[in-house]
């Protein structure tokens, strides 16, 4: 019989033990992957809430459907959180995901058939920044950038060009794969110039910002995306950040215009981490973050692997495997044989094809999270090292019995006996 107030565990076994089975993967192995964190217990925890159940489409005060006297109050929390946290005029937090985020605030600043400039995909932009595939390309003609060859950064002299040549309506940066500190201040004179509006999706670095150890693109854009559970450490979501002059419209733009009813339990905890994010421990976090990444990177490079660029300044690399003679695919799979994931990632002008690739892109916010430092990326930058120069079965083994004793030395959720609710 279906009891309605029974747990997790025991309604649905089956659910509950692959839940427990994913914390286990994630307690034992090394998260790399740039776009992940572990997002705390209480963020976690405000998510897995009846808030769930409550429709709540408008916004504070302005809703259209009644019993929001509660969801109003988490809302407008998040709103000012986030709004304090980010030093924003507005805030609008009901982006389901960053791809939502972008696609509402693209809608509220360039018409549909208008031109966009923003930086190429297989150069660390992002699939919603106009690449053929995502409705974003279709919907928009979109121009794009790149990184410079030798320095691998992001050539200004090509941006300003294609923006006197094209005429974008938007000139969008950030992305995911780009490890530099982007230049605001030089993108906002392009757009100025050429009477563009100035998006920066802070997706990836958003953390930093908060933490204050990577400069803020909110003084300098007049829109700034994000999502809201890589860096920045919260739950799964989207986030989006103008100045008062376009706040109608972008709120407008996310709903009715794009979303129907917020999911409030994710906007609870959105709060929730924004509040986190706000602790003098959190930019103790950022600031560990950025280090490890750069010992993780350096350590890489002492033992042959070229990091593209030379380096980071922020929490993700991207790394060119081919001296190591794998692809980026097998790279990607042989770490993974070793409890250590990674994704596989195109690197600046790759000659193999986006499946198989000749980079793999690693970031350093889930280990930092875990609570290690630089010596642990030492460690790692040899496992990794080992695993791609000796892949042979017994000593993929090998890798991975010693990646396991490191993740157990910096437990993971202690508090949690196992996945699902007991
Ligand atoms: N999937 C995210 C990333 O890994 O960077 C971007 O959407």
């Amino acid at each position: 019989m279906l009891d309605h107030n029974a747990p997790l565990r025991a309604a649905d076994p089956e659910v509950a033990a692959l839940i427990d089975r994913e914390l286990f993967r994630q307690r034992e192995g090394l998260e790399l992957i740039a776009s992940e964190n572990f997002a705390s217990r209480a963020v976690i925890d405000a998510m897995g809430t009846p808030l769930t159940n409550k429709y709540s489409e408008g916004y504070p005060r302005k809703r259209y459907y009644g019993g929001n006297e509660v969801v109003d109050q988490i809302e407008q929390l998040a709103i000012d959180r986030a709004k304090a946290l980010f030093a924003a005029q507005h805030a609008n937090v009901q982006p389901h995901a960053g791809a939502q985020a972008n696609f509402a605030a693209f809608m509220a600043v360039a018409a549909p058939g208008s031109t966009i400039l923003a930086m190429a995909l297989p150069h660390g932009g992002h699939l919603s920044h106009g690449h053929p595939v995502n409705h974003s390309g279709t919907i928009w003609r979109a121009v794009h950038y790149g990184v410079d060859p030798d320095s691998g950064r992001i050539d200004m002299d090509q941006v300003r060009e294609l923006a006197r040549r094209e005429r974008p309506k938007l000139i969008v940066c950030g992305g995911s794969a780009y490890s530099r500190i982007i230049d605001f201040p030089a993108f906002r004179s392009v757009a100025d110039e050429v009477e563009a509006t100035l998006l920066v999706d802070m997706a990836h670095f958003a953390g930093l910002v908060a933490g204050g150890v990577h400069p803020s693109p909110v003084p300098h854009a007049q829109v700034v995306t994000s999502t809201t559970h890589k860096t920045l450490r919260g739950p799964r979501g989207g986030l989006i950040l103008c100045g008062d002059p376009l706040a109608k419209a972008i709120d407008k733009s996310v709903f009715p215009g794009t979303q129907g009813g917020p999911l409030e339990h994710v906007i609870a905890a959105k709060a929730v981490a924004f509040g986190e994010a706000l602790t003098p421990e959190f930019r103790r976090y950022a600031g560990q973050v950025v280090a490890n990444a750069k010992r993780l990177a350096t350590a890489l490079s002492e033992r042959g692997l070229r990091i593209i660029s030379g380096g980071t300044d922020t929490h993700v690399m991207l790394v060119d495997v081919r001296s190591k003679n794998v692809t980026g695919k097998r790279a990607e799979e042989l770490l993974g044989q070793a409890a250590m994931t990674v994704n596989r990632n195109t690197i600046p002008n790759d000659p193999a094809s986006p499946f198989v690739t000749s980079g793999v892109r690693l970031g350093t916010p889930a280990l930092t999270t875990r609570g290690m430092g630089e010596a642990e990326m030492v460690q790692i930058a040899d496992l990794i090292d080992r695993a791609l120069t000796d892949p042979e079965p017994a000593s993929l083994v090998r890798i991975r019995r010693e990646v396991e004793q490191l993740s157990r030395r910096f437990p993971l959720y202690q508090s949690v006996k196992k996945g699902a609710a007991a």
